[in-house]
């Protein structure tokens, strides 16, 4: 894939962030193996029915596609069937939206039968109410004014066949968390007298949610340098007191703009973190825009309605910015965030205990009010 890439700026959007969620948007490009060739950003209050940008910047995007014979558009934002369309016919090459790319790669990493229950289940609910203007082109091939083309009744039967297979997988889906919680309830009995604190550990994808889980665990979590390579929820506990074990969850990685539709499907994995006391929210400090990317995080545990747990930040990477441990604590990264925040490496293993002890703290804190 040769992709140019487009995004808009403008009301509510500042360019800046217009510019850093292109950014975003070249990652997810590259993580399904395509090249990006360069982008556009129009500035505009409201997006076109149309062609989303404006009728004279979508010959302005031919006419790039053209000189750089590139064969994909891919729009920073979610399209309507209608303005694939248009926009399709305008220019003549594959025209694609962030939801499209966010769902393809969701669907190579899934491994699991829950995690590609869910992507499934989020393709299906994105494709349900697009078919509708398909079948309208189909028809229109199939010829026949006022009649229902062959291309209509295809349209009929695949919609009813995705209603059934939503059903199924919904169900499937509510059988795979009922164990869960069961699986959890077992977890969390502990041994007499002994305390659980569960802890979520979240952030934006490539953080290194993963590694950090390893660090404290010494679980073999898979770790990789790619985008969304965690689709799945893993627990593994650590005592750290006779009477206290951790148990640590590591979850699927967010970023801006995440499709609706997958935040829905992927609400039983995500229910750890609902269910957690404390939520460690990592950040890669080494990347310019990790305090943008702080807020995107925080959207998100918004919509899962976890933005009231108490937080502890976990500043990562901190070996890509200074030599060694010593240095990495005179940095003033934890005094940017608000709150409780520890700068570590995971990789290298600096601040874990530090870490470890702040989360007693924060939890014992946390116990005591619960009890
Ligand atoms: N330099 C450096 N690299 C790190 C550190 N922690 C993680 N990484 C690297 O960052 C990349 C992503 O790490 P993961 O642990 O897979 O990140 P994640 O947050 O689990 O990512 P997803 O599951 O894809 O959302 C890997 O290449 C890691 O080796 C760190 O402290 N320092
Ligand atoms: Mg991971």
């Amino acid at each position: 894939m040769r992709a140019v890439l487009v995004g808009v700026w403008g009301k509510d959007l500042s360019k800046e962030f217009s510019r850093e969620s292109i950014r975003e948007l070249k990652g997810l490009v590259e993580a399904v193996g395509g090249k990006s060739l360069g982008y556009l950003l129009q500035k505009r209050d409201y997006p076109d029915q149309r062609y989303y940008v404006g009728a004279g910047k979508a010959k302005e995007i031919k006419e790039i596609v053209r000189g750089t014979k590139a064969d994909t558009v891919v729009f920073d934002d979610f399209l309507t069937p209608a303005q694939v369309s248009n926009l399709e016919n305008l220019i003549g090459v594959r025209v694609l939206d962030r939801t499209d790319l966010v769902l393809e790669i969701f669907s190579r990493r899934a491994k699991t039968k829950e995690a590609k229950l869910q992507v499934e289940l989020a393709k299906l609910m994105h494709e349900l109410p697009r078919l509708h203007g398909k079948g309208k082109a189909l028809s229109r091939l199939g010829g026949g004014v006022g009649t229902r083309g062959p291309g209509e009744q295809e349209t009929e039967i695949r919609k009813r066949l995705i209603k059934k297979r939503i059903h199924k997988i919904k169900q499937e889906l509510e059988e795979i968390k009922r164990r869960r919680r069961e699986q959890r309830k077992r977890r969390e009995r502990g041994e007499k007298g002994e305390r659980i604190l569960r802890v979520a550990i979240v952030g934006y994808t490539n953080a290194g949610k993963s590694t950090l889980m390893n660090a404290l665990t010494k679980k073999g979590t898979t770790v990789a340098d790619m985008l969304f390579a965690t689709l799945d929820t893993k627990t593994s506990a650590r005592k750290v007191m006779p009477d206290l074990k951790i148990l640590f969850t590591d979850t699927v990685g967010f970023i801006r703009k995440l499709p609706p539709e997958l935040i829905e499907s992927f609400k039983a994995t995500l229910e750890e973190v609902q269910e957690a006391d404390i939520i460690l929210h990592v950040v890669d400090v080494s990347d310019d825009g990790w305090l943008d990317y702080i807020n995107t995080v925080n959207e998100v545990l918004k919509e899962l309605n976890a933005e009231e747990k108490p937080v502890i930040y976990v500043l990562n990477k901190a070996d890509r910015i200074v030599e060694t441990e010593e240095e990495m604590n005179h940095l003033p990264h934890t005094a940017f965030v608000e709150g409780d925040a520890v700068i570590i490496s995971a990789q290298n293993r600096w601040g874990i205990e530090k870490l470890v002890e702040k989360i007693v703290e924060v939890g014992t804190r946390e116990l005591a009010l619960k009890d």
